[in-house]
């Protein structure tokens, strides 16, 4: 977003002023900190997701369009999803585990590099709110299973039935063959990250998921897992993934593309090394996806995959994009 852009935006007349001497008072002399100078040059606000989930952005939007901060705009955007049923991939109506449970990963983290998961989580729609009060009202970073629901019970989140019958009915015709195969791609949409920067240029992310389709009982993905599924570092950036969170895990994938764009890379070269770092260990296998995003303090967004058919959503003072990502493999 242009200087002009940015002035013109929102609540922005007066916004803007109050945050010019916030950027004039961040550090100049390492390129990777947002100077004055460089402040406008990216755009912010601005938000983006993994896939095409353009509600969620359009609801993160309005948070951060009305002067909301980044991190209220991640929860509150990530929760439409969570709160679709049609949506199988998170939240409710998400797809169970093998045994026909669907448990909930996700976590959230602040421009102070707070952060708080949730693991395993059953019977709770909104899991990212459940890991945002763990951040703030617990000494603890994580907390899973039935210690997870018991606090959110105490918090005053309602017991639900996150089983539909769709997702019911889906599981029990796989369980005539049981077989553990991840489609890539499913319905081209998959586990919600998202990255935010407020009008102050403060960056917050959140990722929410009911995990892979049929997965073990008790398996945890990357999603809730601080530096594999999401990291933010607010002098610096954030990242967070999608796809097969075993591998994501292994390379701790998101700490990995903000530490990358600390040394200096491009969110667009973080993420294809991040991608890369992947791939290399595995070097016989490539029937598996995984997509990264990106976001730098400047606004400039990246976003890597292992196949074609990922993409990301944007939304900015410009309007909604769906951003289709690169990827290792060619189509
Ligand atoms: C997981 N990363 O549980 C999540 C699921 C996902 O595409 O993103 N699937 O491994």
């Amino acid at each position: 977003m242009k200087r002009r852009n940015f002035l013109k935006n929102s609540t922005i007349g007066t916004a803007g002023l109050i945050t010019t001497p916030i950027l004039a008072s961040l550090n100049v002399d390492q390129p990777n900190k947002l100077s004055t100078e460089q402040s406008f040059d990216g755009q912010f606000p601005i938000v983006i997701c993994t896939w095409n989930f353009t509600n969620a952005t359009a609801k993160a939007w309005e948070v951060l369009n009305a002067g909301g901060n980044s991190l209220d705009a991640v929860e509150q955007g990530v929760m439409v999803e969570e709160a679709d049923v049609d949506n199988q991939t998170v939240g409710k109506g998400g797809r169970p585990d093998r045994d026909g449970y669907v448990t909930l990963d996700a976590c959230i983290m602040d421009k102070y590099g707070n952060c708080g998961a949730v693991v395993y989580l059953q019977n709770i729609t909104h899991a990212v709110s459940v890991a945002r009060i763990v951040m703030e009202k617990t000494p603890h970073v994580i907390l899973a299973g039935k210690g997870a629901e018991q606090f959110a019970y105490e918090n005053g989140f309602k017991k639900e039935d996150l089983l539909t019958e769709k997702s019911k009915a889906e599981w029990m015709e796989w369980k005539k063959t049981s077989q553990y195969k991840p489609v890539i791609n499913i319905e081209n949409h998959d586990t919600i990250g998202m990255l935010a920067i407020d009008q102050n240029g403060d960056i917050s992310g959140a990722c929410t998921t009911s995990g892979m389709a049929y997965k073990y009982g008790g398996r945890v993905g990357d999603s809730p897992i601080i530096g594999a599924g999401l990291f933010v570092d607010n002098e610096i950036g954030g990242a967070t993934a999608t796809g097969v969170g075993e591998e994501v895990v292994r390379t701790v994938g998101s700490f990995l593309i903000v530490e990358l764009m600390r040394q200096g890379k491009s969110p667009q070269k973080a993420c294809e090394e991040g991608v890369k770092r992947i791939m290399a260990k595995n070097k016989d296998r490539k029937d598996f996806q995984i997509g990264f995003i990106a976001i730098n303090k400047k606004g400039e967004t990246g976003s890597y995959c292992v196949h074609p058919g990922f993409s990301y959503s944007m939304f900015t003072n410009e309007g909604q994009v769906n951003q289709p990502s690169e990827s290792y493999i060619k189509p």
